[in-house]
């Protein structure tokens, strides 16, 4: 279901460029490219327990693309921990052949540990926490990053992600993909 919904709305992204083949190139920047040379694009809050508050999600997804060699889109969210669930763990998922990179920050209280529970722990010092999404064999399959984070000195153990996609091989070719953030 999930490979089909994927599949459908890369085909959408495909088919719906079509309107635009006259213009070049046909494939630019996405609309409010999430770049670095402006602000990451804010995603939508989400948080970890259904029951929490109940008027944040539990997942956002969005479609954009790598347009160039150079592109690398930048995303960031806030997470929080609602309920009595424990603490949000969060997946972040890309098509394979995409790389996210995510890096976590307490919001309340201060920065523990980090736990990648799938992908590789890509900290670069001990007080900034990352994990690099893995590389699955199947192209059919998820890129994943999951990751879960403690914080000290809270009880709420809320995050705020910054995300960088990219393309494994870069290519000047416009390559749409589909990054979902989950908390549970
Ligand atoms: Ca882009
Ligand atoms: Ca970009
Ligand atoms: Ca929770």
């Amino acid at each position: 279901m999930r490979t089909w919904l994927v599949m459908a709305a890369l085909a959408c992204v495909v088919a719906c460029g079509k309107e635009d083949a006259r213009e070049e190139p046909r494939c630019g920047p996405d609309p409010f490219e999430p770049d670095d040379e402006g602000a990451p694009l804010r995603l939508e809050t989400i948080e970890d327990d259904p029951f929490g508050s109940n008027t944040r999600p539990q997942s956002v997804s969005v479609v954009r693309t790598i347009h160039g060699e150079d592109d690398v889109d930048y995303f960031t969210i806030d997470v929080k921990d609602t309920g009595i669930g424990g603490n949000p763990k969060v997946e972040v998922l890309t098509p394979s052949g995409f790389e996210a990179t995510v890096t976590a920050q307490c919001t309340s209280g201060r920065f523990e540990s980090l736990r990648c529970l799938r992908g590789i722990d890509a900290s670069p010092s001990k007080n900034v926490a990352s994990c690099t999404s893995d590389r699955p064999p199947d192209p059919d399959l998820a890129a994943i990053a999951q990751l879960e984070v403690e914080c000290a000195g809270t009880s709420s153990d809320d995050i705020r992600l910054s995300v960088v996609v990219r393309r494994l091989t870069p290519s000047p070719e416009c390559a749409p993909y589909r990054l979902t953030i989950s908390a549970d």
